[in-house]
């Protein structure tokens, strides 16, 4: 039996600063209502989708940056969200800040049922940025001030979208440029995974030249890779457009375990794009070139786990 999953990624544009989280909820429940309409199953939303992209803000003291957090999900503000899906009967995939109640900080995403249950929650892992002030740069990305690593591995869960079980995995924004994130996943016979992102059309780091052209190829090819040497779908979903005087870019994708595009957005907008994703496609790259079981040599990748940074080789000198 086919096993076909309607999956819609819902970019959004731009939340300033000023703007509450009313104003982004509002925005998501009307997304969620015209991806149910299309026919949706299941509908993704961005990393950190309730607020600005906040770390590009400093706040020397930590407590005065609590209320860029969820303290709970739902909260009265994001009650509307969960209410959406529920009358819809609609999944959905929200990223955004979270404190624990023992005060832990980490940048989060949830794949939550239409009834309103947390199926799965994961903890970015890959934290880009740095945690201090940094004058060389022209825009400051504090993640590593905010947020700590995130400490739920990457998890993989079968659990129902529509009248369909589907392994269901997450990764956040910089996670997509990891193989070793998406093959952690991959082992798990993820078939679908939620990826949101807010990435800026520019690289801020300020050293060194990378053409801005690159900036969109590097976030596809990433996740196009990602997908064929895991054989799985991926819905990639940005927050775009300029927030307070920052551009974030767009293009938002849904990719099958081929690697093609088989959706992207247009606008650096909000907008949704939808996909009639076959799930029997994972199957194809399992059974024969990604068949790990028969191909893959751990015995020989000691260095993955072993070792962080990378070393010098060995080097060779003629010997006449
Ligand atoms: N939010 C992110 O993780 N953004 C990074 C940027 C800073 C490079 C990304 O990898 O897209």
């Amino acid at each position: 039996m086919t096993r076909r999953l309607v999956l819609a990624a819902a970019q959004m544009g731009p939340i300033q600063k000023a703007e509450g989280r009313d104003v982004a909820v509002a925005r998501m429940v009307r997304l969620l209502e015209t991806a149910a309409r299309r026919g949706a199953e299941v509908v993704v939303f961005p990393e950190l989708a309730l607020t600005t992209f906040f770390p590009r803000w400093y706040e020397e003291d930590l407590g005065r940056a609590d209320h860029w957090y969820e303290h709970a999900l739902p909260s009265n503000e994001t009650a509307p969200l969960f209410e959406a899906a529920k009358r819809h009967g609609i999944g959905f995939h929200l990223g955004y800040a979270e404190k624990t109640p023992d005060g832990h900080r980490f940048n989060t995403a949830v794949y939550v049922h239409p009834n309103g249950e947390i199926v799965l929650k994961y903890r970015k892992v890959h934290l880009p940025g740095h945690s201090e002030y940094d004058p060389q740069r022209h825009v400051q990305h504090l993640e590593k001030r905010y947020f700590e690593v995130g400490n739920l591995g990457f998890p993989v869960v079968r659990a129902p979208i529509g009248d369909k079980q589907v392994n269901i995995g997450m990764l956040i924004c910089n996670d997509r440029r990891w193989p070793e994130a998406w093959r952690v996943l991959g082992l798990q016979q993820v078939e679908l995974v939620m990826l949101g992102y807010n990435t800026p059309s520019l690289n801020m780091e300020n050293r060194g030249f990378e053409a801005h052209h690159l900036r969109v190829a590097h976030s596809h090819l990433s996740i196009q890779a990602g997908c064929y040497q895991n054989s799985c779908f991926a819905a990639g979903v940005a927050k775009a457009g300029t927030e307070d005087g920052n551009e974030l870019f767009g293009h938002s994708i849904i990719v099958n375990p081929q690697g093609e595009i088989m959706a992207m957005a247009t606008s650096w907008d909000d907008e949704l794009i939808i996909a009639d994703c076959d799930l029997g496609m994972c199957e194809l790259g399992r059974r024969t070139i990604f068949d790990f079981a028969r191909h893959r040599r751990p015995e020989a990748y000691g260095r993955i786990t072993a070792q962080v940074g990378s070393e010098a080789p060995a080097v060779w000198t003629p010997k006449a």
